[in-house]
């Protein structure tokens, strides 16, 4: 009989999974963080706010821990329809987590929009953390009395300060987060650092250009969707999307001047998705004019959101 194979201390601990959501206001760091506790980008990420508009997944291992962390969209007072949509899910992401990280932005410390996320995290049963971001921006005395003030509000298990930006203190959430997170079996293959289909993964980074170079209310007029991704026999890929925006108006600003505006974007986005599928790409991007693309229920299924009725 074959003797039992020796195990490493190692392997005899249990495994662990947890589910993470990140909430917060938007504009917070939620995606900037998720990326950096990942260590790799799974999801966009702009210096706008409402940013990410659905719930994105982002998997690492920390030991024997694997830790699912999911973005959501920012938390505010919403008032379109797909504004409202993006709030909900974001509260339903909160609500199916094992554990809720709660993100204040520390240089904006509790806001108005910080103060109506406290308020309410009382009905998540969820066990939650207190995160102060960005606090290469601030200074300690400031971050002391923040943490003080958001902990006399919520009953956090731990209170953690970081920067998603510089990478401080990130390591102290990844380990606090695998110890705690719920003895079980892994949820993904070992491997596995997003949940997104690439296609949604390349409409994303296009919007995330779109975002960045676009201004006041047209990345909130925006939304794309990938047509078609087609491997060619060369080891490209031809990938096809629409830039959906409200008004011929708008349509003319996402092209540019002798179509400038959308070359560069294209450019940037091409160059990103190449990176990340490590094949070269060919993209074409159409813009087209849908008025009432935020009321088509189609659309927010593409996102990955309910439809809310009105
Ligand atoms: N200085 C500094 N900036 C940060 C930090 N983390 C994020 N940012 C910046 O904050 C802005 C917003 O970051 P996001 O990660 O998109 O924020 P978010 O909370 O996901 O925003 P929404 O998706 O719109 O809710 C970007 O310009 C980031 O570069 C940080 O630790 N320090
Ligand atoms: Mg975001």
């Amino acid at each position: 009989m074959a003797e039992p194979t020796p195990t490493g201390k190692e392997n005899d601990a249990p495994t662990r999974c947890g589910f993470v959501a990140l909430i917060g206001a938007p504009n917070v760091g939620k995606s900037t963080l998720v990326n950096a506790l990942v260590g790799s980008k799974v999801t966009i990420v702009s210096p706008k706010v409402q940013t990410t508009r659905t719930l994105v997944r982002g998997i690492a291992m920390e030991g024997r821990s694997q830790l699912v962390f999911i973005d959501t969209p920012g938390i505010f007072a919403p008032r379109r329809r797909l504004d409202r949509a993006m709030v909900t899910s974001a509260w339903s992401g909160a609500h199916d987590a094992d554990i809720v990280a709660l993100l204040i932005d520390a240089k904006s410390g509790i806001d108005e929009e910080a103060d109506a996320i406290l308020g309410r995290l009382g009905d998540v049963a969820s066990r939650k953390l207190l995160i102060l971001n960005k606090v290469d921006l601030v200074q300690k005395p400031k971050l002391l009395a923040l943490a003080q003030e958001a902990n006399g509000r919520a009953p956090f298990a731990a209170t953690f300060m970081v920067s998603a930006l510089t990478g401080d203190g990130i390591g102290e959430v990844k380990a606090w987060l695998a110890a705690q997170a719920p003895e079980g079996p892994w949820h993904y293959p070992e491997d596995q650092i997003s949940d997104a289909p690439l296609r949604s993964l390349a409409s994303e980074i296009t919007r995330e250009k779109l975002f960045n170079r676009l201004h006041q209310e047209l990345p909130y007029r925006s939304t794309v969707e990938t047509d078609s991704w087609k491997e060619l026999r060369d080891g490209s890929v031809r990938i096809e999307q629409t830039i959906f925006v409200e008004r011929e108006s708008q349509r003319k600003i996402v092209l540019g001047k002798s179509g400038q505006s959308i070359k560069a974007i294209g450019a940037e986005a091409r160059t990103e998705i190449a990176k990340i599928i490590d094949q070269p790409v060919h993209l074409f991007l159409f813009v087209k004019v849908r008025e009432d693309w935020g009321d088509d229920p189609e659309r927010f299924r593409e996102m990955g959101l309910e439809f809310p009725k009105e």
